[in-house]
């Protein structure tokens, strides 16, 4: 540690720490704006700036280390003015349509024009110039309200190795955008929304489809289901000011309940009928000399990564559907038989923590002959906006169950949500089912955690089985990488396309940088899914009663004719 004085008070700090880092690990914080740890670190924003004695100028805390016996001013009049002025420069340039603004209340620079006393604007910008781009149908983006922060160009380069944005044109002309002015549809983005949920402002948001919900929920001629994904249980709490990594699966049910579905679901139970399928698949594979390794097809984002960037891989892609899809499928077919209701007039909502999602259900192949599986996919902070709108005090509703045709689910497909969750569960049933015997040990630790590239070897019915993981897209090419090359060789592949899996999807809650900068929230969310799988008595896939009624009425075995017509796919190079 080195010894420092800051605002007069001395502190020992971690050596090496920027002025940011020695702040908060005393308590004290420094607004940022443009600093997002590890991949944004360009000093580029100046609202960190803070007083070092002896330096000529202030300085930018996010990018300057301390060192022994500095005496830093986080707070002066001094430093508090040049904070005031660079914000009223940003926001001269920013359209304030706070009040219509869907980031009102949740916008970094609404908090820190409080925080500052920001009562009028002295400066007068050009704030409405640009068309709002909306191509993908998913990702909208306002750049009149974008900061030039250049958060979403670093998740997008960085994090997921797609860099699709960046900054195009100079001084006041400078806006964020694809190459040659294009449009992101026209450009080989993927969707994921890491660039929505890294931005401070309402620059960018996914494209809103809750009143196609709210319009089916009041159709008097549509039976109207719903599932959720694995993670948004561990979500939502967020909204409502539980603390991160709660889980209120018990009162999302009971919210939809209110809203007037007529089936509540879990997705995570189609998370468990896709282990059944993919190990299924695996299985044929490995015993049968099928393309190895066999890669998880359950996140889109990573799916479209695979087709624009990969294409060679893409026979080695698991042809399941993802669990949304297989939700889909099965609610436009068994279900429909089930209740005697005829496919065209079940209305199917998901809810995901996942932008990319909204294009997946568009996808060719994802019907159930001829239906469209999903019919609007939603994220979790759409949903939120439901809750309010239908005026739910969330936190104050009662617990209850998901409708138990559809709603009982594995802690399997729970851990579905965290980054390792879809190998561990596959991992599961597949020790059980090729040795014959109950697993002494359920949890594989090896494939647990955030860590970006995960593997382990274990053995199944004699053989070496060599497993890899691996969450955001930048990590998923160098595993590419490496299996191209030769230098790895593995069986089975889990890849997420949002670091961490969905627990840190695109349609996640957005927490402010103050939070994502120190604390890890991908593991905070995703000890709820591993807690509430731990303390579970069904926790693999292949003894969910629902899955295996589902094959005893319905689909007959795991890959069957009828399971390949309904729950698989194909893709497109
Ligand atoms: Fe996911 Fe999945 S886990 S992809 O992260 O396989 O989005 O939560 O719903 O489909 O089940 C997302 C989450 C989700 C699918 C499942």
């Amino acid at each position: 540690t080195v010894k420092i004085k800051i605002n007069g008070r001395e502190y020992d700090v971690p050596q090496g720490s920027t002025i940011l880092e020695a702040a908060h690990s005393v308590g004290i914080d420094i607004p940022t704006l443009c600093y997002m740890k590890k991949i944004n670190a360009i000093g580029s924003c100046r609202i960190c700036v803070v007083e070092v004695k002896g330096a000529k100028s202030l300085v930018t805390a996010c990018v300057y280390p301390v060192n022994e016996g500095m005496e830093v001013y986080t707070n002066s009049l001094k430093v508090q003015k040049a904070r005031r002025m660079t914000l009223e420069l940003i926001l001269s340039n920013h359209k304030r349509e706070c009040l219509t603004c869907v980031r009102n209340q949740n916008c970094e620079l609404q908090t820190l024009s409080r925080e500052y006393g920001l009562e009028e604007v002295r400066f007068s910008g050009d704030n409405d110039r640009y068309e709002i781009e909306d191509s993908t149908g998913v990702i909208v983006r306002d750049n009149n309200k974008c900061i030039l922060c250049r958060r979403c160009v670093a998740a997008c380069k960085f994090n997921q190795a797609v860099a699709v944005i960046g900054p195009n044109q100079r001084g006041f002309n400078t806006h964020i955008a694809c190459a040659f002015e294009g449009d992101l549809a026209e450009v080989p983005c993927v969707s994921c929304g890491q660039c929505i949920a890294s931005c401070p402002t309402g620059a960018l948001t996914e494209k809103d489809d809750t009143d196609k919900v709210w319009a089916a929920l009041a159709d008097p001629t549509k039976h109207v289901v719903v599932g959720v994904a694995p993670s948004i249980r561990v979500h939502m709490g967020e909204f409502y000011g539980m603390p991160i990594g709660t889980n209120v699966e018990g009162k999302i049910a009971a919210a939809l309940k209110r809203m007037g579905f007529d089936g509540v679901f879990d997705v995570d139970t189609a998370a468990d009928l896709t282990i059944m399928e993919e190990g299924t698949e695996f299985l044929e594979r490995l015993n049968n000399g099928g393309k190895l390794p066999l890669i998880t097809s359950c996140s889109p984002g990573w799916i479209k990564f695979a087709e624009y960037y990969y294409p060679e891989f893409l026979e080695n892609i698991s042809s399941c559907k993802s669990p949304q899809g297989m939700f889909g499928a099965v609610m436009k077919s068994y279900y429909a038989e089930k209740m005697g209701l005829d496919p065209k007039d079940i209305y199917v909502v998901s809810i995901m923590p996942c932008t990319a999602k909204k294009f997946e259900i568009n996808r060719d192949d994802q019907d159930a002959y001829g239906e469209q599986g999903i019919d609007v996919s939603i994220t979790s902070r759409e949903f939120a906006r439901m809750i309010d709108r239908a005026g739910l005090r969330f936190a104050d509703l009662p617990d209850e169950e998901f409708d138990p045709c559809f709603g009982v689910a594995s802690g399997a497909g729970h851990i579905f949500g965290a980054t390792g969750g879809v190998m561990e569960a596959a991992l599961r049933t597949l020790a059980e089912v090729v040795d014959g015997k109950p697993l002494e040990k359920l949890d594989f630790h090896d494939v647990r955690g955030t860590e970006g590239i995960k593997e382990a070897t274990y053995v199944l019915g004699g053989k070496e089985v060599n497993v890899c993981v691996a969450s955001g897209l930048a990590n998923c090419r160098e595993v590419l990488e490496s299996v191209k090359k030769g230098e790895k060789n593995y069986h089975f592949i889990e890849f997420m396309a949002c670091p961490g899996g969905c627990v840190n999807g695109g349609g996640q809650p957005i927490q402010p940088s103050r939070v994502t900068n120190f604390l890890d929230l991908r593991a905070e969310r995703a000890k709820g899914l591993y807690g509430e799988d731990a303390g579970m008595k069904l926790r693999k896939s292949h003894e969910n009663p629902v899955i295996k009624e589902l094959y005893d009425t319905y689909f007959e075995k795991p890959g069957s004719h009828k399971a390949h017509e309904l729950l698989h796919t194909s893709y497109v190079a």
